[in-house]
This record gives structure tokens, sequence and C-alpha cells, in this order.
């Protein structure tokens, strides 16, 4: 407001940084976007469309710059020691003050995100019941819609050995509850998804773990999170975050592939998604391409929380994600199979705890949304020009002609398709894969 307070009735704290506005690759303005212009169509859709952005309320608003080493470092106007309702209050305008700024259509938060310092269940029930409407007033004020919501099930010392997976049944009744609220809320707000992130759902040691007790347990509760969704008509997708470890030594959600094997066992492989995450695909040994293609090929792709870690430690570093052929990689395996749907690339990812001035948190996303947009473009090229798919199709022709259908036919044996191909006398001769040359094909397209 041009009085320098918000409608919330507080002072504005990103005053002094201008709207995040769209001015080209030549512009000298670093608050500016160089590549992400919304309503550019790519691929016939809209950047703003393909992306569906999000701010993600914890990094950014949240952390204070602590880490196991060391306290707080950013000194935020809005942070406050005592955590309480004002400081939540205050958070909550700064957040959606930047939101605006960087014209960005979505956010994503977890329960205690919002909320002042709850350490009842009770207490945390009354306090997101309160931040919905204010959530709420806010969405309607500034346009910002909400990505997905989740509860976190893993910070307070109650959820130590787990929230759905805790050997007390009592913590699990918590988590459940928290759960429950946490997606009536998200789907009051019209929210798009709801998230799981099973950060303690796991073991540190088998020797205090029933594995198979807390897996039999996690199943049955996330049947009931689907049923719940259905009773109450929440109509976005279910997702759970794939991750192999950090905290805990193992997390049962430890990759895509492996979701999908629980999610059948449970029979609810058609009503769960995954959120894929490139720093946990990295964790577990994946690229964060392979975990698209994993998921789009299981039929479980849901979302993406867009960050990268480092390539000289093994940490979930959260970083903004500046790598454009990495992001172009996944992408060639998510646009063919119609993109992102309900989901979006939410910034799971902070600065450096040295990037302590309020504008860096604008150079971070400005630079993360930028790369984001030119690996559309360098996907898009690559797709267009299609031959990629021309060298996959020609890789595989074999199985149309004569022999590959019969060797897939129902009825065709093992002993079948030796015979034939003793018959036959086939000796199978190798062609090349021309991986370097599908890799210059990439980097061609790399805008
Ligand atoms: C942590 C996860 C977390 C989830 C939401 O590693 O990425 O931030 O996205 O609980
Ligand atoms: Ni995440
Ligand atoms: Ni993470």
């Amino acid at each position: 407001m041009a009085d320098g307070t918000s409608t919330s009735g507080f002072d504005t704290v990103f005053g002094d940084i201008p709207e995040i506005k769209f001015e080209g690759p030549d512009t000298e303005n670093l608050f500016a976007y160089r590549y992400y212009d919304k309503d550019q169509v790519v691929l016939g859709k809209r950047m703003e469309d393909h992306l569906r952005m999000a701010v993600c309320y914890w990094h950014t608003f949240c952390w204070d710059g602590y880490d196991i080493f060391g306290a707080g470092t950013f000194d935020r106007p809005w942070h406050n020691p005592a955590n309480d309702r004002e400081a939540a209050d205050r958070k909550m305008a700064a957040a959606f003050e930047f939101f605006s700024k960087l014209g960005l259509p979505f956010y994503c938060f977890h329960d205690v995100d919002v909320c002042e310092y709850s350490p009842t269940p009770d207490e945390l029930s009354n306090n997101l019941a309160r931040m919905k409407d204010r959530l709420g007033a806010y969405q309607d004020e500034t346009g910002t819609k909400l990505l997905w919501g989740t509860a976190n099930l893993f910070s307070h010392p109650r959820y130590a050995a787990g929230g759905l997976t805790n050997p007390d049944p009592e913590v699990a009744a918590c988590a459940a509850r928290q759960v429950r609220e946490c997606l009536e809320v998200t789907h009051a707000l019209g929210g798009s998804n709801y998230v799981l992130w099973g950060g303690r759902e796991g073991y540190d040691t088998l020797l205090n773990t029933d594995l198979s007790r807390e897996l039999e347990n996690f199943g049955r509760f996330l049947a009931k999170v689907v049923e719940h969704k259905y009773k109450i008509g929440f109509t976005g997708k279910i997702l759970i975050e794939p991750k192999p470890h950090e905290p805990m030594y193992h997390q049962y959600d430890f990759d895509s592939a492996s979701i999908h094997g629980f999610l059948q066992r449970f029979g609810i492989d058609k009503e769960v998604h995954v959120n894929i995450e490139p720093n946990h695909a990295t964790l577990s040994g994946h690229s964060f391409a392979h975990e698209i293609a994993t998921a789009v090929s299981l039929g479980v792709m849901g979302s993406i929380d867009i960050n990268c870690g480092n390539y000289q430690n093994g940490w979930d570093t959260d970083q903004f994600n500046l790598d454009i052929r990495d992001i172009t990689l996944a992408l060639i395996e998510l646009l063919p199979s119609g993109g992102l749907d309900t989901g979006g690339f939410n910034f799971d990812a902070k600065v450096r705890r040295q990037s302590s001035d309020l504008s860096d948190l604008f150079h971070a996303h400005i630079g993360g949304v930028d790369a984001l947009a030119r690996a559309l473009l360098s996907a898009a090229d690559l797709l267009e020009r299609g031959d990629l798919a021309k060298l996959k199709a020609e890789r595989y022709a074999g199985w149309d002609s004569d022999l590959g259908q019969f060797m897939t036919a129902g009825t065709t044996s093992l002993a079948d398709i030796a015979d034939r191909a003793k018959a036959e006398g086939i000796d199978g001769t190798h062609s090349s894969g021309r991986q370097e040359y599908l890799e210059n094909l990439v980097n061609r397209s790399l805008k």
C-alpha cells in the first residue's frame, strides 16, 4: 500500500525491492526475470501453466539460518525469539508480500510453519484453525494459490521414532489427528495436492525396530488418508515424497520405485502419487531424470520439489537448482507424458547461511525461476526437433517386427522363443547406442 503498510496492518518488509517482472535476456536489472515470461506459449501452453511454481514457507520464512554448529544468522524482521502469535502473523504478512513480488502462482506449507509455537495437539489444532482463515484471506487478496499443504510429523520431540510408524499407538494417533486436520485445511484452502513426507517413518537401528509391523501400520494409515480424502471431497492428489535417509538411517519411502511397490501392496497405487525432489534422488543414488522417468512409467508422477545438492558431499543441502542441463533431462521425461497436471515446481530450497540479506531471498528465487524457464525452453527445443524420440523409436523398432510380436505374445513360452532362435540361426548383433551423439544433441538445444 502507498502508506508502506500491507493490508494486514504490518509494515511492508520488502519495500525497497521492486516487483520482479520479465525483462528478457539482455536486461542489466538483476531484480528481473530474463527467461521466465509467464505468458509465453511453449509447446502449446503458457510457461506459468507448465511450471506451476511455488514458494515454500519453511526454508524462506521459518528458517533463521541455524545449523548444527551455530545459531541463526538471518535476523529477519518477522522473526521473534518468542515465536508467538504476533511473530507468526508478521511472518505470514511477509510471506504473502514476497509471493506477490515474485509473481509466482503458488505456495506450500507445513501446518507448523504457519502457526506460532504449538507444543500440544490441541494448541496446534486451534492455531491452525485460526491460521486457515488468515491464509484464506491472504490468498483472496493476493491471488496466490496453495500447491500443497503437509503435516509436520518430524519436528516435535514426540515424533523422534516416527509419526504414522511410531511404535507407540498414542504417538501414531497424534500423527493421524494432525494429518486429518492439515488435509482438511488444505482442502478448505483449495490446495491442489496434499503431501506426506515420511522424514521419520523409518529407523535408526533394526535392533529396536519391528520393520514388518511398521510397514503394515504405514500402509494401513495411508489407505485411511486416501479414504478420508474421498470422504471430505478433496479432489487434489495425495503425494508421498521419496527420500532414502536423513534424518533417519533408513526411510521407508526410499525412492519412487520402492514407494510404488509399497502402494501396490496396500492396493492404493492408483490413488497416491509421488513428489520428487532432485536432492533426494541423488541421495538415493539416482539422477533427477531417473526418478521422473520411473514415476512416469509407473503412473505415479505427481509434483516436484525443485532443488539440488552439491557434488562434494552427501547431504540434503537444498540449494537452488541452477543446473539447466539436469533439469532439461528431467523435463524431456516429464513433458511427453502430459506434464505436471495438479503438481508444480515447489522451491524446496534455501539460501546459504551466509546469504543473510533480504535481497538474497529474491536473487535465489529469481535464479531458480529462470533456470526452470531455460530448461523448459531447452526441453521444448529438443522435443520439437524430435530426433531423440526418433532415435529411440528406431532403436526399439525390432519389437514391432514378426519376431518381436511373437516373443511378446502372452501364449509364447520360453521354450518357443529358444526353439525359434535356434531354428532361424538368430545371432543378435549389437548396434550403437550413440550416447555421445545424443548428449551433443542435448547440449545443442540448451538455451
Ligand atoms: C525434507 C523434505 C521436506 C518436505 C516437506 O527433506 O524435502 O521439506 O518437502 O515435508
Ligand atoms: Ni521436499
Ligand atoms: Ni528435502
